[in-house]
């Protein structure tokens, strides 16, 4: 790939919902997605949580249940990044929007979730943050202060502030490369990351996607296509 890299260099890479759509987990936006079963107010906000806990506890409980699956798994897209991370010269950044594990379990390691992780809880009484690979309820207790009903889901809803700003903002100042892939480029500030990288006039930025995002204009470079294929195809 460094053939095509104008300047050969530190690599963002961001990812949403479509690099997991062909390990078997659903996007959000598109017919079948996510947002087409479930009211995002209701199971992706502070207030829908405040409102009905146990109705978000439930949706995120069976988010968790799949990805437990014994058939769900990395595929080449999450392989074909860990396989750059690991021998591509200069930093390799991750940044995803997604909540699965399917990044870690293809081997990245350097990572940011900045949505937060589904298996992770966190107390709003004491900010534990625990790795919870099983159900939540309204009644589990705190393990680390013992309080019940504190425990939420370590997600950001829409309305909270996204996690890792700072580092990735700083990253997407450094980069060499920009890769935005498997995102509609609907959801702020992920959305708005191809437009510092553009303003800033320093880095290549390239869109892998099955079909042209929201900002696909704004990309140097447009490549569509699943991305088990595209991924690998363009990294390798
Ligand atoms: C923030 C939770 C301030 C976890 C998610 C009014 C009030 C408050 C806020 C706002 C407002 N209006 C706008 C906002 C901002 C808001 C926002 O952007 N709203 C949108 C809807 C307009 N954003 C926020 O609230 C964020 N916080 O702004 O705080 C701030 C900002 C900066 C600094 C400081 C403070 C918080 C947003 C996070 C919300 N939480 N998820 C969960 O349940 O998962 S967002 C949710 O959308 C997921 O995280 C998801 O990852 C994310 C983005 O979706 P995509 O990943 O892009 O998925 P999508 O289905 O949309 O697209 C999939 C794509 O894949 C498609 O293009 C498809 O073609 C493609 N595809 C499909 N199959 C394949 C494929 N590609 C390749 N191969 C395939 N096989």
């Amino acid at each position: 790939m460094s053939s095509e890299l104008p300047t050969p260099g530190p690599i963002v890479i961001l990812t949403g919902a479509g690099i997991s759509k062909e390990s078997g987990l659903d996007t959000f936006r598109d017919k079948d997605g996510i947002w087409a079963r479930h009211s995002l107010e209701e199971v992706a906000t502070p207030e829908g949580f405040a409102r009905d806990p146990a109705k978000v506890h439930a949706f995120y409980n069976a988010r968790r249940r799949q990805l437990a699956e014994p058939d769900l798994a990395p595929n080449p897209g999450h392989l074909a990044l860990a396989k750059l991370e690991a021998e591509w010269p200069h930093p390799v950044l991750v940044v995803t929007q997604n909540i699965d594990n399917l990044h870690e379990r293809a081997g990245t390691t350097h990572l940011l979730h900045m949505h937060g992780e589904l298996t992770k809880v966190r107390c709003t009484a004491c900010d534990a943050v625990l790795e919870w690979p099983g159900d939540l309820e309204v009644s589990t207790a705190c393990p680390a202060c013992a309080r019940v009903g504190t425990l939420r889901p370590h997600i950001v809803w829409f309305g909270e502030i996204p996690l890792h700003m700072e580092e990735i903002d700083a990253a997407l100042s450094a980069c060499s490369l920009f890769l935005s892939i498997g995102t509609s480029g609907n959801v702020y500030p992920a959305a708005g990351f191809v437009h510092m990288v553009r303003s800033l006039g320093r880095a290549h930025s390239v869109e892998l996607n099955l079909e042209p995002s929201q900002g696909a204009s704004l990309f140097a470079e447009t490549i569509h296509g699943p991305a088990s294929q595209v991924v690998p195809a363009y990294v390798e």
